[in-house]
């Protein structure tokens, strides 16, 4: 397929495709000493000085735990009928286990009642990154038993909302978890150790395989997934040692996440660069990981071209420029092209059932709203692109049954604070005014007619 197959695509989507955006709880709840909440590792990090940009925190954020009715309508507004959010750990189990929070859950329960009512569909995430404090302090994902704590939370948040959500997704991108919290100590809760992220990614997957079957005991119509950061991999020139270290990269963020959740264990390769920190899985552990799922979601932003550099862990391979690519403010590549080719490879490679873009969207500087208006072409340009993406990819086959945008409002961006805007809303964090921005008015078209603009 060329690059020009991208520009010819016809513009109406599948009659049932899922048309959403997403939101996660850290980032827009706010309200975090209220009704019985316990601390998460985020709260702790980012009151730590010199961990986030500006010292920002989550305290506020969007406001959203006191403001999720106008929120239900601001969705209804934009025309989207899917909703993707994530459940507060802290707020349903304040330690992490055991005592359960009653105000925590009633809250989710109202949110999804008025979801339901306005007739948007509620996608729930249980593990968008805000671990309780209390399991870190015993360990954290490293350890084995934090796996039966997620098992212990999932089943008290499917026993209470499984009879209305279909949707669940168990957790969000393990390895931001695994490796920028326990690694490179960018993200919560800020440690720098690779044995410890090697095992967190271990723990992770088997907390995800020990929810599925709880959530569906409790919640029997509903539809299990993951969602993974896949990033689409490329040599930055066709040299021997520049493609080994693609493969070596696409092993590190991609292969090992996909490979044990579809029933093919570690890769041998990653294993062995591992060496001694690797995973050793006790019996079952990878039967539990491979569990049947429904869906996976996939997340894509930017791809990774690179280069081989020996002076690096070998794993990580040095980063290239992406070719004729555009950046976002955050700097990230601009590359409709990647998401075509993840889709297509998760298609060819892997039996994953359906495929959901569960986020996409770009961090671009908005300028406040001029007479209730704000002019975001770039942001709607960054969504053209990429659903066109979208589209090739399924007129070439791959199961691709939703989109969501990355993300409702404007919110707090983890260790940059709210200094990048995804939001399609744009957000005053002075006065918590909502406004929908051009490429939020464009996007519900988009939704609403199921066809590209
Ligand atoms: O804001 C994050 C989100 O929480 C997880 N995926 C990537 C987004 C943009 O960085």
């Amino acid at each position: 397929m060329s690059h020009s197959d991208l520009t010819c695509v016809r513009d109406e989507f599948p009659p049932d495709f899922t048309w959403g955006a997403a939101t996660a709880a850290y980032q827009i709840e706010g309200a975090t000493h209220e009704d019985g909440r316990g601390e998460s590792i985020w709260d702790r990090f980012s009151h730590t000085p010199g961990k986030t940009l500006n010292g920002d925190t989550g305290d506020v954020a969007c406001d959203h735990y006191h403001r999720w009715s106008d929120d239900v309508r601001l969705i209804r507004e934009l025309g989207i009928g899917a909703y993707r959010l994530s459940i507060s750990w802290p707020r349903i189990l304040p330690d992490g286990r055991g005592r359960v929070n009653e105000a925590g859950l009633a809250f989710y329960e109202r949110l999804i009642d008025a979801l339901l009512a306005a007739g948007v569909q509620p996608w729930v995430t249980l593990y968008h990154w805000d671990l309780p404090w209390l399991l870190e302090e015993r360990g954290g994902w490293p350890r084995r038993h934090t796996a039966d704590a997620f098992a212990e939370f999932a089943d008290v948040v499917a026993r209470r909302l499984g009879d209305r959500v279909k949707q669940w997704i168990t957790l969000n991108e393990p390895w931001c978890s695994a490796f920028l919290g326990y690694h490179t100590g960018e993200h919560a809760p800020g440690r720098t150790s690779l044995p410890d992220a090697v095992q967190a990614t271990h723990t992770l997957l088997r907390a995800h395989g020990m929810a599925v079957p709880v959530i569906r005991r409790n919640s029997p119509a509903a539809r299990v997934g993951i969602t993974l950061n896949l990033t689409p991999t490329y040599p930055a020139t066709d040299d021997e040692g520049d493609r080994a270290a693609a493969t070596r990269h696409d092993g590190y963020f991609n292969r090992w996440f996909l490979d044990p959740l579809y029933g093919r264990g570690y890769p041998d390769d990653m294993v062995s660069l591992y060496g001694e920190v690797a995973p050793v899985p006790e019996a079952g552990d990878l039967d539990a990981i491979a569990a049947p799922t429904d869906f996976l979601g996939v997340n894509y932003y930017s791809p990774a071209f690179v280069r081989d550099d020996p002076a690096r862990h070998p794993w990580r391979a040095a980063p290239s420029a992406v070719p004729d690519a555009d950046l976002t403010d955050f700097g990230w590549a601009v590359y409709p092209r990647g998401l075509l080719d993840l889709l297509l490879r998760l298609h060819r490679d892997y039996p994953t059932g359906p495929l959901y873009v569960t986020e996409n969207g770009a961090a671009y500087d908005d300028a406040p709203p001029v007479g209730g208006r704000v002019d975001d072409s770039r942001r709607t340009t960054f969504y053209r692109r990429h659903l066109t993406a979208a589209k090739a990819a399924i007129e070439h086959g791959a199961p691709l049954r939703g989109y969501f945008a990355w993300s409702l409002l404007d919110n707090f961006e983890w260790a940059f604070g709210y200094s990048k805007r995804f939001g399609i809303t744009y957000v005053d964090f002075g006065t918590q005014k909502r406004t929908i921005k051009d490429s939020g008015r464009w996007y519900g078209r988009v939704a609403t007619t199921n066809r590209l603009y």
